[in-house]
């Protein structure tokens, strides 16, 4: 048996870069391509104009060791200054629209309207005018990471508060910029910010990620029923979450592998898409951690039910699926954990692991997995009613930013390959891509150790000139062609 799966995810895994027959159907012209970036990982200019500090700010400076090569994002991309260059690389593959997200801090220093920053604000009005002067649709990301300090230093995400001081942010993005945006995203990766990216390190796993996770939801509510009331009468856009993770693909077809499959499926992206959709947790979720908060001696769930009313407050607040991706799990069942220190992964209770014979990555979680993405674009279709999904970020990351970038012109081929299946196989409604990222730049704790971009950018360079790799030339050429094969033979 154990043979037999080694020689399927063998065969699977080296088929990666030469063996996969690539989709031949052109996408359709409706079809949105673009590209990813968020503010701290770019725009440097961490100071400039008034802005105020964030929590990277924060902690890259006083403690560099948080960060693997010791680095900061003070300057990066510097795109604080050069967004005309990163438009100019937009536009040069063609791309339709720039998914990028605003700074809180810039435009509110102290995280409240009081503190409006006008040279901030002033910032992303160039910055859309640019883009749309060259035909590109701006869609925003109202929260990625970057909290402001202040905000931070009154409790940040955890505090019931946090819900009304995001919503009060929304509603200022809405009434500067919404005039010129129709996709609106209001936090990125929950689960991220929640757990692997939570900032106040350490956080008391399996307790405060899932407060996190109820306030994050809250906020995003708040936020969509302002746009739903005030704004959408006369703007007329949607707004959506950013859910992210893998797809786990069960380790065999025992039963016990299926379910762990599945009860992966549901701890993580039900713990956020089942109360936008469906109205509450999973059921699964609130079983277990229920059952599991009992044994350790807790009076109540760790798992902080949501009331009726939140329920109500939060179903149906998702106008479309925005999905984070880039690598697949394996898993496998395993026996009840034992009881002990709680954490959100013995609540899950499953073994997961990526083979060691996939194409890896700097990154310990980014393994190529290409297949992985049509199962999974295929299980939210089938779950939560086929949503209209855009995938918001997708990607491959090296070390080095080599301009020979081999591994990720396959990478954004095969991805976009099962994409193209789970859309015309599987009848998945979605309706556009955005790799992440447009350019090299700073990769959370991994500095700049890890390299995403379409273009290279040498930090060491003052001028931060963004050089184009082979892969964003291949990607030119499927945004203009709608095609993945190169001599542009697709099925219309
Ligand atoms: C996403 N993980 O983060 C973010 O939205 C981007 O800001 C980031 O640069 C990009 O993916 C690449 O990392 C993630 O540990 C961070 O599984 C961590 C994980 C996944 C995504």
């Amino acid at each position: 048996m154990k043979f037999v799966l080694c020689f399927i995810l063998c065969i699977i895994s080296t088929s990666y870069t030469s063996d996969i027959v690539i989709n031949n159907k052109r996408f359709p012209t409706s079809f949105l391509f673009g590209a990813a970036t968020s503010s701290y990982q770019i725009e440097g200019g961490w100071d400039a104009d008034g802005k105020g500090q964030n929590i990277w700010d924060n902690v890259t400076h006083k403690n560099p060791n948080f960060i693997k090569d010791g680095t900061n994002a003070d300057v990066s991309s510097d795109s604080y200054h050069r967004y005309k260059d990163d438009v100019q690389l937009l536009k040069d593959h063609g791309a339709q629209f720039y998914r990028f997200s605003i700074a809180w801090p810039r435009i509110m220093p102290n995280g409240f309207r009081n503190s409006l920053n006008q040279a901030g604000v002033q910032y992303y009005k160039n910055l859309i005018a640019e883009l749309k002067n060259n035909n590109i649709e701006p869609m925003i990301t109202i929260y990625h990471n970057d909290l402001p300090q202040a905000l931070q230093d009154l409790g940040g995400i955890k505090m019931p508060q946090f819900a009304d001081w995001f919503a009060e942010y929304a509603r200022v993005c809405f009434e500067l910029f919404g005039n010129d945006v129709k996709h609106w995203m209001t936090i990125n990766e929950p689960y991220v910010a929640c757990t692997v990216g939570f900032i106040s390190l350490p956080y008391e796993d399996g307790v405060e990620d899932y407060i996190c996770i109820k306030n994050m939801l809250l906020a995003h509510a708040n936020a969509w029923h302002i746009y739903d009331k005030d704004f959408r009468p006369t703007q007329g856009g949607k707004v959506g979450m950013v859910l992210n993770s893998n797809w786990f693909e069960p380790e065999s077809d025992k039963p016990e592998d299926l379910e762990a499959s599945e009860r992966s499926m549901q701890f993580i992206w039900g713990w956020l898409a089942h109360p936008l959709y469906k109205g509450d947790y999973p059921e699964i979720m609130k079983t277990r951690v229920a059952m599991r908060s009992q044994l350790e001696g807790y009076n109540q769930s760790r798992l902080t039910e949501l009331t009726s009313e939140e329920i109500a407050y939060i179903k149906g607040t998702n106008d479309f699926f925005c999905v984070n991706s880039y690598t697949t799990a394996i898993v496998r069942g395993q026996p009840e954990p034992p009881i002990g220190k709680p954490s959100h992964n013995t609540d899950l209770g499953v073994v997961m692991y990526q083979p060691a014979d996939w194409q890896d990555s700097p990154l310990d979680w980014l393994k190529v997995c290409p297949w992985g993405i049509q199962k999974l674009l295929r299980w939210i279709a089938n779950e939560y009613g086929n949503p209209e999904m855009i995938i918001t970020e997708n990607g491959y990351a090296d070390g080095t930013g080599t301009l020979n970038d081999t591994i990720r012109y396959n990478y954004i081929k095969d991805y976009l390959s099962y994409i193209r299946d789970a859309m015309d196989k599987d009848g998945a409604n979605v309706i556009g891509y955005g790799y992440w990222s447009l350019i090299d730049n700073f990769e959370w704790t991994s500095g700049y150790t890890a390299k995403f971009g379409l273009a290279y950018i040498d930090f060491n360079d003052p001028e931060r000139k963004r050089i184009r790799k082979m892969s964003s030339y291949y990607y030119e050429h499927v945004i203009k062609t709608r095609c993945l094969l190169e001599d542009n033979s697709c099925q219309d």
